[in-house]
């Protein structure tokens, strides 16, 4: 038996014990607190940091089929452009900056930083009765720009598929859209018509339909999202804002060219005599009055100092009527769809304070697929393997680097089209349309004067004035503005490439931009590592993922809407009307 004194100890000790065991646990749990604690200390300080993101935004906008001499920079004196040339003064003009010939492929290898050949996206155009997209395996653009913490949104033009929901923009990395799915779309009515008898209405916000906003002019609605969108940005985050316009993309074949009758009235000159330019000139006009718009909007929010704003075409222009469009790609050969200069060298620019060097003409070669490693490295995401697409920030931002020496152009070989470059060579073989566009098209425009006044007193020349990048003075414009525009002797017949009949086509673009004067003939070991390139390439082509029409897209089927019918069961009672139209219209 145990005495009382020594169960009483004995109690004690067990208490003791026990105290040491709520003390030891408590000094842990202490420590745990204040490890955590500390851990939160420095947060709370770099979160007050965080109202001014570091990472910066980027603005990139897309304009629709715009030719290389639509915008006033690379001389033309037909279509004001003031704010598009405010920024490629005061940042870098792009002038040996490739795109693809078409909409869906440009977009497709923006979004995924891979050539066209590579995703299967090589071939024509998506029409919106077709069941196929840019491939659910690829990751695109805002996807990663999410997870470096940006907010991601679209505004306008899609065309990388709809026949299901998670092919369209808010299932692809997008926290908003705004804008249509199909290839081009009515300024006012927002229908778009893709074939005969196949024509919906296409303007939504997300999976929303937007009939309310019939009747209002589709670049005005453009602009104010964007500018919606800027206003009631979250400023302690990064913005990755991609506006894709329509303009100046011809709308419906009925009525290709669109815009206010008041804006039109403007372009009644004597230096614009083809009526139909004037309307197109009104439509470009509107564009550039929204990239000032989009500017002014940045800088109103303290956004512009710490951001990347880039101006890029999709395509070369549709001009000589290509879908009843009259574009000028003067005097670089050929235009949209075709594997020219003309069709796949587009207008671009960058401009930023990020960039150490200003104020230039960019001759090196770069590409739309370029952005999306160029811009994920300067917002410092990781580098991403398996794509085409290089970094060139660092060649922007030093002229002593350079970006690259070969770029493939394009392999379409449905069409037996293919064209690369290397170097100062480009190989081309085969042509579209039967040889239609193989000339010079659009107009040259370079009567009448420049309107430096105009850019000077710009929206965008106002906002950049506030920035470190502001515009240069007039002789820094003009000499700018001799720099990026090509010029080139008319066409003289001995040296013409014919694709059409079966020819080999090398040209010097560094002698002769304008691809007048056939080499092939002359430098046939050129010509046969130029195809030795293109087949290296073509190994590492995929199949192209075009799909028959599907006569159920048709909108009538659902309540003249162009929608996402592969979600959908069939509407049986209404198969019995289904004719599937043969004719379809140009992309
Ligand atoms: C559409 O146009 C009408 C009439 O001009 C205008 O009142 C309305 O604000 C416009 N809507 C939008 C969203 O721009
Ligand atoms: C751009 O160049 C400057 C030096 O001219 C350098 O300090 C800066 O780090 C460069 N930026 C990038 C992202 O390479
Ligand atoms: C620019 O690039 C050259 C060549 O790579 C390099 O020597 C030079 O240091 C760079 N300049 C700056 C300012 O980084
Ligand atoms: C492409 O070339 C092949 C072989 O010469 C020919 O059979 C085919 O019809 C051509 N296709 C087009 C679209 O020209
Ligand atoms: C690419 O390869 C395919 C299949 O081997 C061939 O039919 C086609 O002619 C090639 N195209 C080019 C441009 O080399
Ligand atoms: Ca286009």
């Amino acid at each position: 038996m145990m005495s009382a004194e020594a169960m009483e100890t004995k109690k004690i000790s067990r208490l003791r014990s026990r105290l040491v065991v709520v003390l030891v646990a408590s000094t842990v749990a202490m420590l745990v607190v204040l490890v955590v604690l500390s851990l939160f200390v420095p947060r709370a300080t770099s979160s007050e940091e965080q109202n001014k993101p570091t990472k910066p935004n980027i603005i990139f906008i897309l304009a629709d089929d715009l030719g290389w001499n639509d915008v006033g920079f690379h001389g033309s004196n037909q279509i004001p452009t003031p704010n598009i040339d405010a920024l490629a003064y005061s940042g870098i003009i792009l002038n040996d900056y490739y795109a693809t010939p078409l909409c869906t492929p440009s977009r497709s290898a923006l979004f995924t930083g891979k050539h066209p050949i590579h995703t299967g996206m090589q071939h024509e155009v998506i029409y919106g009765f077709e069941p196929w997209g840019l491939g659910l395996e690829e990751r695109l653009l805002p996807e990663y720009f999410k997870d470096l913490g940006y907010a991601t949104h679209l505004v306008g033009k899609w065309h990388l598929g709809h026949f299901k929901k998670e092919y369209t923009p808010t299932f692809r990395g997008f926290d908003s859209h705004f804008g249509y799915w199909c290839g081009h779309t009515d300024y006012y009515d927002h229908n778009s018509e893709e074939a005969l008898a196949f024509w919906g209405h296409d303007l939504k916000s997300g999976m929303m339909t937007r009939r309310d906003l019939v009747g209002n002019y589709t670049t005005t609605l453009f602009s104010d999202e964007a500018v919606r969108l800027i206003d009631a940005h979250d400023a302690s985050e990064p913005m990755l804002l991609v506006v894709s316009h329509s303009a100046p993309h011809a709308g419906n074949p009925a009525i290709p060219l669109q815009a206010p009758d008041d804006i039109v009235d403007k372009f009644k000159v004597e230096n614009i005599p083809d009526p139909r330019r004037q309307i197109y000139a009104a439509m470009v006009w509107l564009l550039d009055r929204s990239v000032g718009q989009i500017i002014s909007a940045l800088s109103r929010k303290g956004m512009l100092d710490n951001s990347i704003v880039i101006f890029s075409s999709d395509n070369g222009g549709a001009g000589a009527n290509y879908n009843r469009n009259v574009a000028s790609n003067w005097p670089l050969r050929g235009g949209k769809d075709t594997i020219w200069e003309g069709g796949v060298k587009v207008a671009g620019l960058i401009w930023s304070p990020l960039l150490k060097e200003a104020n230039k003409v960019f001759n090196k070669i770069c590409s739309i697929q370029d952005w999306l490693p160029t811009l994920l490295a300067v917002a410092g995401g990781k580098s991403v393997d398996g794509i085409d697409g290089k970094n060139i920030w660092p060649a922007l931002n030093n002229s002593s680097r350079d970006t690259y020496d070969q770029i493939l152009v394009q392999i379409d070989d449905l069409r037996n089209i293919s064209a690369v470059r290397k170097g100062r060579y480009k190989f081309l073989s085969g042509t579209t349309w039967k040889g239609r566009y193989d000339v010079s098209i659009g107009s040259e425009g370079r009567k009448g004067e420049y309107d430096l006044r105009g850019i000077q007193t710009s929206e965008a020349a106002s906002a950049l004035k506030r920035t470190t990048r502001p515009l240069p003075n007039k002789f820094v414009i003009k000499n700018l503005r001799n720099l990026a525009t090509v010029t080139c002797p008319p066409d003289d017949d001995r040296f013409i490439c014919k694709p059409l009949e079966g020819e080999d086509c090398l040209f010097d673009l560094s002698q002769d931009p304008c691809e007048a004067i056939n080499l092939a003939r002359k430098y046939p070991h050129i010509v046969n590592h130029m195809k030795s390139l293109l087949a290296t390439y073509n190994e590492t082509a995929v199949q192209p993922r075009n799909q028959e029409g599907d006569p159920l897209s048709n909108p009538k089927f659902w309540r003249y809407e162009w929608t996402n019918w592969k979600d959908y069961k069939d509407p049986p009672h209404l198969k019995s009307h289904l004719v599937f139209p043969e004719k379809r219209l140009e992309a």
